[in-house]
């Protein structure tokens, strides 16, 4: 049997499940970016206060939207959009099922027109997950006119960004006359909501729509938002630990996630669901602290075990932070480079790092460096490159990041000699590959030549010349050493 609204009174008891009539459901948030994190999280708060209002919370269905791809909506459609959320405890697992989930909807289906739902009076809450690649941002966080869909999109009616989407989308609600729904950014990108904010009035001025620029600087709400769960892709295990679960019951699109979650949100006015019937979610009046601490100790940490370790052979971040050598690294790195500019005290920060350490070496999280290390170019000013300016700035050590760069520079060249065993999606990828290329055997050139791309790195970093013989130094090393002793030697 497969999972359904029908199978529910078929699942053992100790599964968890909507407390609520799930036919009753009606749709008051679009969510753009359907994947697992946002399975994993805001559906699973959005689920915990629908439990919480009763009859009231109904109005709180998700209409999701895939960006790339139309197969999550074809698995989920059979199974009234319903799946199970398997949480990995590190001895243990426990199951809930999730159904949150109203409807589902591909971003390249022209039947289900996405500006057109957005505008949906009913939809009071429009979120994003669409990663911090798919906002086509410069280093200094404003839109790259460049970009190809971003070029295509501004030219279309048809959009396929959530960027475009957003725009067409409240244009049409501009013309109707009615109230535009909040826009709620859960991305890992610094100051998310103002970031998209200007980035829709980027792309809206580029369209030549002024007016509407006017109007949505002037009615429409983009709170600052802090999400933290590692959701790591579904797999063939995951798939076969839902059915166990679930006792023979089929799910096809099972999740799974580490116990930790964290949703800080900032204030917006207008009807929201309760989320904070889910623990681990708070309304502050200011993000900004939880934000930078979250982006530079836990995702610019997790680069750093991507790149250092699937170049040792360690293939998850759980083998990498396990290492003995490399998890001294990572531990130090987080601590002493990673909590540049968090003003926490020195206990909080502690913590913290304790705790990140605890959540990486989950055994039962078996979290990609292939899929942790994509879209590097998007993700390393923000997280790497800001503290390491800080640092340099202040006197401190910036060891950690000179590996990382190195390591991640690295990828690129065994790329381009066809001998990395991994797949390197990087929306950068080809050029990249073309600066390791043309100075394949000077190591200098090639960082100098990585550092030249302002749009990745921003403008100069102090002692520029410095930073580039020591990364150089450090990549020269990984080509002619084995790198588990280059770890030992830098971990001491
Ligand atoms: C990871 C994040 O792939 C990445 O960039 O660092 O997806 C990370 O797992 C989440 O942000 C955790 O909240």
């Amino acid at each position: 049997m497969r999972l359904s609204r029908v199978a529910l009174p078929y699942l053992p008891e100790n599964v968890y499940r909507p407390q609520y009539d799930l036919s009753g459901l009606t749709p008051g948030i679009l969510h753009l970016g359907c994947g697992n994190f946002h399975r994993a999280h805001q559906a699973v708060a959005t689920q915990a206060a629908i439990n919480l209002e009763g009859k009231d919370g109904l109005r709180w269905g998700i209409v999701g939207a895939t960006m790339r791809s139309p197969t999550l909506v074809e698995r989920l459609r059979p199974q009234d959009n319903l799946y199970t959320l398997l949480t990995r405890l590190p001895d243990r697992t426990a199951a809930s099922i999730i159904g949150s989930i109203h409807a589902m909807s591909f971003t390249g289906d022209p039947l289900s027109y996405l500006p057109e739902r957005l505008a949906d009076p009913q939809i009071r809450i429009v979120s994003l997950t669409v990663t911090a690649s798919g906002y086509y941002l410069t280093a200094e966080g404003r839109l790259d006119p460049q970009a190809d869909a971003i070029r295509a999109d501004l030219i279309s009616e048809y959009p396929r960004t959530a960027l475009g989407i957003l725009a067409l989308g409240l244009a049409i609600i501009r013309e109707r006359g009615t109230t535009p729904p909040v826009i709620l950014c859960c991305d890992n990108v610094s100051n998310n909501g103002a970031t998209l904010r200007q980035a829709v009035l980027d792309f809206v001025s580029l369209r030549g729509d002024d007016a509407l620029g006017a109007w949505i600087a002037a009615h429409v709400q983009f709170p600052d938002t802090m999400v933290d769960r590692i959701a790591p892709t579904t797999s063939a295990n995951d798939v076969e630990d839902a059915l166990a679960a679930l006792e023979g019951i089929h799910d096809e699109a099972p999740i799974s996630a580490e116990p930790w979650f964290q949703w800080i949100i900032g204030p917006f006015e207008g009807p929201r669901p309760h989320w904070e019937a889910h623990p681990g979610t708070k309304f502050v009046s200011d993000v900004g602290l939880f934000e930078r601490a979250k982006l530079q100790m836990l995702n610019g940490s997790h680069m750093l075990l991507a790149y250092a370790g699937a170049l040792a052979g360690l293939n998850t971040i759980a083998e990498a932070a396990s290492d003995p050598m490399l998890g001294r690294i990572a531990a130090r790195f987080i601590r002493h480079e990673q909590d540049a500019g968090i003003g926490l005290s020195a206990q909080e920060l502690d913590d913290y790092a304790h705790d990140l350490m605890e959540r990486f070496r989950n055994p039962g999280i078996v979290h990609e460096a292939e899929r942790v290390g994509r879209n590097g170019s998007v993700k390393m000013a923000d997280r790497v490159i800001r503290p390491m300016r800080e640092n340099l700035e202040a006197g401190r050590s910036v060891n950690g990041a000179r590996l990382l760069i190195a390591c991640w520079i690295r990828w690129f060249a065994l790329h381009e000699q066809d001998a990395l065993d991994l797949a390197l999606a990087d929306p950068r990828a080809n050029v990249l590959r073309k600066i390791c290329a043309q100075a394949r055997h000077d190591h200098e050139a090639q960082t100098e030549a990585f550092f030249a791309m302002e749009e990745v790195f921003g403008p100069p970093l102090p002692q520029h010349e410095k930073e580039v013989k020591a990364i150089a130094s450090i990549l020269r090393r990984l080509t002619e050493e084995q790198v588990p002793t280059l770890l030992q030697e830098l971990a001491a």
